[in-house]
């Protein structure tokens, strides 16, 4: 691992603090970024065990935007009438925002985190709240294999592939596949999107990567979707060699040659983005300074994971940014890890309130800017450090 980037000491991206927590001293590790030459692989160097992060106090849903829940729908129309699956199973369900779109006899879940394994099983809906791995994948396909596998933003969350890629084999059929969905390294390299770099994201795939990963494993990718999905993200629909059933669709040779074009085969290109991450982090606190020297309050839109890896690397605490609106339950009423800026219950929008907004959840700039056309209108403000900070 050759290291590229360093986003200094940060804490758990998803551990929001709450009025006790707030006084104790928070753990903190280091975030620092590398590159792997020989398998192209980007990951952070420092993980955390993964109870720490996934536990029964997770905070994160996917049903918050309607992004999301129009994606989970849209792609569980397509997998209907492209592959016909009799049984599906979803590799992190989260709060079921994917799974609710089919039939209850038809699909499974898998979700280790409890607080949300709870509402997909009140729901009605058969999970399983364990960790991923050969033993769940037996007992689970021992009846009946599995015709299709989805997994949303949840590989790049797993430190041991091994486990994982054994458990697909073991439990898919004849004509079994895996779709894996993930930000996209080439999306995440040409926006400056550091902050898609946190304790939970221990990668960021790009296809040469997770072709040398596939293979170790008899997987190969037989199509690629560019999604605009966290960002922009890569939809990757692997199959096992000996299953004959689909071609290999010439996306996947363009989005290689595209990765190649760019570079992300090639150690500088990442010092490269590093010194862009550099002066990003100039550039936003410039843009801070000057607002508060004209004694104007910014406040945070989206308090997301991502949003604690800028904070923390750039130092912007709560002189600087008010408080932090956000839908989630879950999080009203607690603080950012680090920063520990306020977190409060969404309201609309209003110019007689604010003038300047931080936008956290950056990655749904369309749907939030939709929803506050009126505070556009009349005159107000966000800032963004994606792809480079400004006003707008
Ligand atoms: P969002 C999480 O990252 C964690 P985060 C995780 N590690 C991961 O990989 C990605 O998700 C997929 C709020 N919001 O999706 C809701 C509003 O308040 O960017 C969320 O708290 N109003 C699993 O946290 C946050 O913003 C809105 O209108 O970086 C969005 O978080 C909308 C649209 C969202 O993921």
């Amino acid at each position: 691992m050759k290291k590229f980037l360093d986003l200094g000491l940060q804490p758990l991206a998803n551990s929001y603090l709450n009025s006790n927590s707030l006084r104790l001293k928070e753990k903190k590790f280091r975030l620092v970024i590398g590159f792997n030459p020989k398998s192209y692989l980007v990951s952070i160097l420092n993980t955390v065990p993964k109870e720490k992060m996934f536990n029964e106090r997770y905070p994160y849903k996917s049903s918050e935007s309607k992004t999301m829940k129009k994606s989970f729908k849209d792609l569980s129309k397509n997998i209907k009438k492209r592959f016909n699956p009799s049984l599906v199973l979803e590799i992190g369900s989260n709060d079921g925002t994917f799974i609710k779109n089919f039939n209850k006899s038809k699909i499974i879940g898998v979700e280790p985190c409890k607080n949300l394994a709870r509402i997909t099983i009140k729901n009605g809906y058969t999970t399983f709240s364990e960790y991923w791995d050969t033993s769940l994948a037996k007992k689970i396909s021992k009846k009946k294999k599995i015709d299709l596998i989805y997994s949303a933003n949840t590989l790049s969350h797993i430190k041991n592939f091994s486990e994982i890629f054994k458990a697909v084999n073991l439990s898919l059929s004849e004509k079994g596949i895996l779709i894996l969905e993930d930000p996209s390294l080439l999306e995440c390299i040409k926006n400056v999107a550091y902050d898609q770099f946190y304790c939970e994201h221990l990668y960021v795939f790009s296809a040469i990567a997770l072709k040398k990963i596939l293979n170790k494993y008899n997987l190969e990718i037989f199509d690629i979707e560019n999604v605009n999905t966290h960002g922009g993200s890569n939809r990757y629909y692997i199959k096992n060699k000996k299953n004959k059933f689909f071609k290999i669709n010439s996306k996947v040779q363009k989005n290689i040659n595209l990765e190649k074009k760019f570079g992300l085969h090639k150690f500088n290109t990442y010092k490269k983005f590093a010194n862009k991450v550099s002066s990003s982090r100039k550039k936003l606190n410039k843009i801070f300074d000057k607002i508060k020297s004209e004694n104007k309050k910014v406040i945070g839109y989206g308090a997301t994971a991502k949003s604690c890896t800028v904070l923390n690397y750039c130092k912007i605490g709560s002189k600087k940014i008010d408080f932090f609106y956000d839908t989630t339950s879950y999080k009203i009423g607690k603080f950012l890890p680090g920063s520990k800026i306020k977190i409060k219950k969404y309201k609309k929008l209003s110019i007689k309130d604010v003038g300047y907004v931080f936008l956290g959840a950056w990655n749904f700039k369309s749907e939030i800017f939709k929803k506050e056309k009126n505070y556009i209108r009349q005159g107000g403000k966000f800032i963004t450090h994606i792809p480079s900070p400004k006003i707008i």
